[in-house]
């Protein structure tokens, strides 16, 4: 007889950022999901480039810093959970449609955030370094959100 024994770690498809495909844009309107968080989380109403599909200019301020950034280059869109802290928390069992809404979710105003790009950059996928990245700004905001942010999808709360 064959007993076969998978642990949960085992079982996991590999994180990969390709298995979820983002920044698409789902309403045909030529701005991609990036374009469409910056619009939406921009303190004043932003300017469009000519075919009006890219922002190049409006005011965010990034949750996790405080910091106010007018130039959209300093800015990434980032994850509130990450990609890969979805992943490690049951998402690696979804069908490539549901990545691709969770990637480019803009239904839930927090899902995806305007951040200054090196806030973004330095935190990286840790869900344990991320939870604690940063004691200013809105750290311990962005951990209530967190919380907030896996229930509607079932995730397992990984932090506390
Ligand atoms: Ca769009």
């Amino acid at each position: 007889m064959l007993i076969l024994l998978l642990s949960p770690a085992l079982a996991a498809e590999p994180y990969d950022r390709a298995l979820y495909r983002h920044w698409i844009d789902a309403d045909g309107d030529c701005q991609d999901t990036r374009e469409e968080v910056l619009i939406a989380e921009s303190l004043v109403v932003v300017q469009l480039d000519q075919p009006g599909c890219k922002v190049l200019v409006g005011l965010w301020v990034c949750p996790y810093t405080g910091s106010v950034v007018t130039d959209r280059r300093q800015i990434d869109i980032d994850h509130m959970v990450p990609l890969a802290e979805a992943h490690a928390s049951g998402a690696d069992i979804w069908d490539e449609e549901r990545r691709q809404a969770y990637a480019n979710d803009l239904d839930k105003p927090d899902s995806l955030v305007a951040v200054l790009a090196g806030a973004n950059r330095s935190k990286g996928p840790d869900p344990i370094r991320r939870s604690t990245a940063s004691s200013v700004g809105g750290a311990s905001t962005c951990g209530v959100k967190r919380r907030s942010k896996l229930t509607p999808y079932r995730l397992a709360i990984l932090t506390p």
